[in-house]
């Protein structure tokens, strides 16, 4: 397979102007045709023109209406090329056929569940036509549809309807065009047996625009969520970024069969219908917190994607680290801002992190890759954001909305590249970025360090940095970045002290904003080793370092246990407060672990349990951040931190602390499951769902006892529930020790759900995560269950994915574990290379276990790699793991 680098890019010969395509969609084949207005970049030049094509049969082609003949084009199995095109404007007439019906893909145009639609990002435009598919090639398209009317009603397009009609032999026709230019990968086309929950939403400027989500019939009712967020979304993009919709209709298309969670198509989303479809019987908090994301995240692309798109496939950071900000900030609004950072604080540790540490570690704008779907990785999006958070950490939220003025101003309609956005913040502010730019060169997790001391004659404080960047493939020799340090300093009562001076690089810098000092100063560490010193600073103070989370660094700190206690108990900043409590939390794990090896007693920390106790029952704090900040770091978390990661180890030890905790905060937890008991109907707000997820939590601990008192609790809360949010949390509860009451409680939630497809998923991803030894044989039955669908990718990722969550089974020491994954890669790769790639990046970080572990995990990717006609999706994860 080849390999493209971005070093490589040059713009095309040849651009597109005007794109009129044709579907006539079949039950055994699709017709379609394009009439493409072309022209060159440079006028006169006749360079051969190259088009991709992927599965798509040639039927004819016409130059300026004139057929081509046989030598004047070449057609192989992935491109069209036109030896020699005339030399000005030309029109460029392409017929060909595909096979929907057959495409298990789930890229190009593809059928789920009856209903045809398309998924074209990043390379999917062409399978359906050929194409220059790359997303520099900016065109007006127009589309007609003609279908069977009675099996496919709904005929949708991007940008307004403008002629619908009925023609003979029962079909029906309609036109659909988007005044707007795109690339290809925004095309989108629907048609099936939908209805739609309708809404409307008026601009500030005024302009009404129609909102449409459709589904199938008996689903509408379950889109009001996605309603609602739709709404707030557009108020909320108005309102902080001064952004408008642009045009009269925005459609959302909810499919069962998708790769990914969903698509920002140019006004016609397409959406992963468990993204979609909530109810408060059979859709979570978290489901409900994620559709408000994912809706916010796909409408926002409408500017930072769709209106200002990626120059190339490298760029992707551009649209989805800038989007993902968007919407995680959206998110915080919408709910509480504390929480929303440490989840996705959370989420960038125990994935991102482990990626930047493994084989296929990339920077934020990668250099190379053989398939760019590989691409769409927690790097390019949750680093990437945290990239953008920086710029708005160091540039203030006035001077963030200056850069994103002068980003649209100067780049609406053009695709651009990450250095476009960086100028725009700087030229905006007239700012200095240093050596910011790396954040986009540079993989790895900076390592940070600090070191502390204070002057009680001078009255100064002062904190050493080093920092260094971890080696990468391909990247032995780093530089340093750009770091900017949130930091507080806390008096001896727990309150922040003022700040108005620190000497750097040997000049007093006033830090002090209109003369009035700061309580959070933000410091730029640009160098390996830079030093600052706060003067004025009364009393010793307990410094709070990187607050907010202000950048994707691993922060090593000189405080004492009693200094992050104090913090824990003390900090305004909510993050940091909770971020003393995880690293208490992972210094004890981490020393608990080593006991373990060497066979010793483990004993848990009586402060520990003291401090988690005085947070359980502090009622001032809000209900959700105490759900986190009694909730244990992931296993991940703490196995990354580990020399050779021993799953077994930090498994034992999570559940010796969870049921340590969970026995000597009994009472406590009890009346924290009593006291949070409600009646009142399921609401999707903060007060009830910090609620939730507090009562959750405290009853996930007692059940862990495996006491008949906190079973028969946990059945009594299964059975009282009456929404998912807790119906779940209770079963999960039960779930976790093996036994009667277990197998029942499962079957009974089966049989009450089996009509849901979406709530199955939630029990096969529950079971398949299950740490109880040996469930691979389960894991095993379930694959041949009647609901469960390799085809269908959520099921894959619930059932396959979930067993790979799971330390115990997936690493299991006889390789049971691996050996399941490694058949069903290669089952999956025949139907869907995206999701079999997916799958077996699980194996990517084999080499951070035991001999016996990798020699199991190297056998399974060798078996992968050699196997014939391997997918380019696998080959790359595969061999990028073993290099
Ligand atoms: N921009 C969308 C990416 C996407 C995708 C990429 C590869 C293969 C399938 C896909 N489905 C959607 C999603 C987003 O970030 O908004
Ligand atoms: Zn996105």
């Amino acid at each position: 397979p080849k390999e493209i680098f971005l070093k490589d890019y040059k713009m095309p010969d040849y651009y597109f102007d005007t794109v009129d395509l044709k579907f006539y969609l079949g039950e055994e084949k699709t017709f379609v045709s394009s009439k493409i207005t072309v022209f060159p970049r440079v006028e006169g030049s006749s360079s051969p023109l190259v088009l991709d094509g992927h599965d798509v049969k040639l039927l004819t082609i016409r130059v300026n209406g004139k057929e081509l003949k046989e030598n004047d084009y070449r057609v192989d199995s992935r491109h069209l090329t036109l030896h020699s095109p005339p030399g000005g404007t030309f029109t460029l007439e392409i017929a060909t056929e595909i096979y929907p019906q057959k495409n298990t893909s789930l890229e190009g145009l593809y059928k789920s569940s009856g209903n045809f639609c398309t998924q074209c990002e990043a390379e999917g435009f062409r399978k359906i036509t050929f194409y220059q598919d790359r997303p520099d090639i900016m065109a007006k398209y127009t589309c007609y549809i003609e279908a069977d009317k009675s099996l496919y009603p709904v005929l949708l397009s991007n940008g307004n309807l403008v002629e619908q009609g009925d023609l003979e032999g029962g079909k029906h026709f309609a036109i659909w065009e988007d005044p707007f230019k795109k690339p290809c990968y925004l095309f989108a086309l629907v048609a099936g047996q939908l209805e739609s929950r309708d809404g409307s939403f008026v601009t500030r400027s005024g302009q009404k625009v129609a909102l449409r989500i459709w589904t199938p019939s008996q689903d509408v009712p379950k889109t009001a969520h996605a309603m609602y967020s739709l709404k707030a979304a557009m108020k909320w993009d108005e309102d902080v970024f001064g952004l408008e919709y642009d045009l009269g209709l925005y459609n959302i298309v909810a499919v069962p069969d998708f790769n990914m969670g969903a698509m920002e198509n140019k006004s016609l989303n397409i959406f992963n219908s468990n993204l979609v479809l909530a109810s408060p019987e059979t859709a979570s908090d978290a489901d409900y917190a994620a559709i408000l994301g994912v809706v916010g995240h796909e409408y926002f692309h409408n500017w930072t994607g769709n209106r200002v798109t990626c120059r190339d496939w490298f760029q992707l950071s551009l649209k989805e680290g800038l989007t993902v900000f968007r919407d995680q900030e959206f998110s915080s609004d919408m709910g509480s801002r504390a929480v929303k950072r440490i989840a996705d604080v959370s989420k960038l540790r125990n994935y991102q992190f482990p990626q930047d540490a493994g084989p296929m570690a990339h920077p934020v704008r990668p250099h190379s890759y053989i398939k760019m779907d590989n691409f769409y990785t927690v790097t390019v999006y949750e680093k990437g954001a945290e990239v953008v958070r920086m710029y708005k950490t160091l540039l203030g939220s006035q001077g963030f909305r200056k850069g994103m003025d002068l980003y649209f101003k100067r780049h609406d309609g053009q695709a651009v590249t990450c250095e476009d956005f960086f100028a725009a913040m700087r030229d905006a502010n007239d700012a200095d970025f240093a050596n910011f730019l790396t954040w986009y060169s540079q993989a790895g997790t900076p390592i940070l360090k600090v070191t502390t001391s204070y002057n009680p004659e001078a009255h100064t404080f002062s904190l050493k940095f080093s920092q260094d960047v971890p080696p990468t493939p391909g990247q032995s020799v780093k530089e340093p970045m750009f770091i900017p340090v949130a930091l507080g300093l806390l008096d001896s009562t727990g309150k922040d002290m003022p700040l108005s001076s620190v000497y750097h690089g040997g000049i007093l810098q006033s830090i002090a904003i209109n003369n009035k000092p700061v309580y959070t100063a933000v410091l730029p560490v640009t160098k390996k080793d830079e030093e600052f010193v706060f003067s004025d600073i009364p009393e010793q103070p307990i410094p709070s370092i990187l607050r907010g989370y202000s950048a994707p660094v691993r922060l090593e700190t000189d405080l004492s246990d009693s200094d992050l206690f104090f913090l824990l108990a003390h900090d305004s900043d909510e993050f940091n407060r909770w971020e003393a409590g995880q690293v208490l939390a992972r210094k004890l794990m981490l020393s608990l672990v080593a006991d373990i090896q060497q066979n010793k007693q483990l004993v848990l920390n009586p402060k520990f349990v003291l401090g988690l106790k005085s947070i359980l029952s502090d009622s001032s704090l809000d209900k959700e951040f105490i759900a986190k900040a009694i909730t244990l770091p992931g296993e991940g978390e703490i196995m990354d931190m580990m020399e050779v990661a021993d799953p077994d180890a930090v498994h034992a030890v999570r559940t010796f602390i969870r049921k340590q905790l969970a026995q000597e905060l009994k009472e406590e937890l009890i009346s924290t499951v009593v006291n949070n008991r409600c009646s009142e109907e399921y609401v999707f707000d903060h007060p009830q769902m910090a609620r939730r997820a507090l009562k959750n939590i405290a009853l996930a601990y007692l059940a862990s006892l495996d006491e008949p008192e906190f079973t028969e609790l946990a059945l009594h809360e299964y059975r009282a529930s009456t929404n998912m949010t807790e119906q779940f949390a209770a079963l999960a509860a039960i779930a976790q020790n093996p036994g009667k009451t277990r197998d029942d409680v499962l079957a009974d939630f089966y049989n009450k759900w089996q009509h849901d497809f979406l709530v199955v998923n939630k029990w096969f991803a529950l079971q398949a995560m299950s740490d109880i030894p040996g469930n691979i044989e389960n894991v095993r039955k379930l694959l041949n269950h009647p609901a469960f669908d390799l085809r269908n990718p959520n099921k894959v990722y619930s059932l396959i994915g979930g067993f790979c969550g799971s330390r115990v089974n997936f690493h299991a020491k006889d390789g049971s574990g691996y050996e399941f994954l490694g058949e069903i890669v290669l089952q999956l790769d025949k139907l869907n290379p995206q999701t079999a790639s997916r799958m077996v990046s699980a194996f990517s970080r084999w080499r951070r276990y035991d001999k016996n572990r990798q020699n199991l995990a190297k056998v399974q990717l060798e078996k992968i790699l050699s196997t014939n006609g391997l997918s380019e999706n696998v080959f790359e994860i595969a061999s990028k793991s073993l290099a």
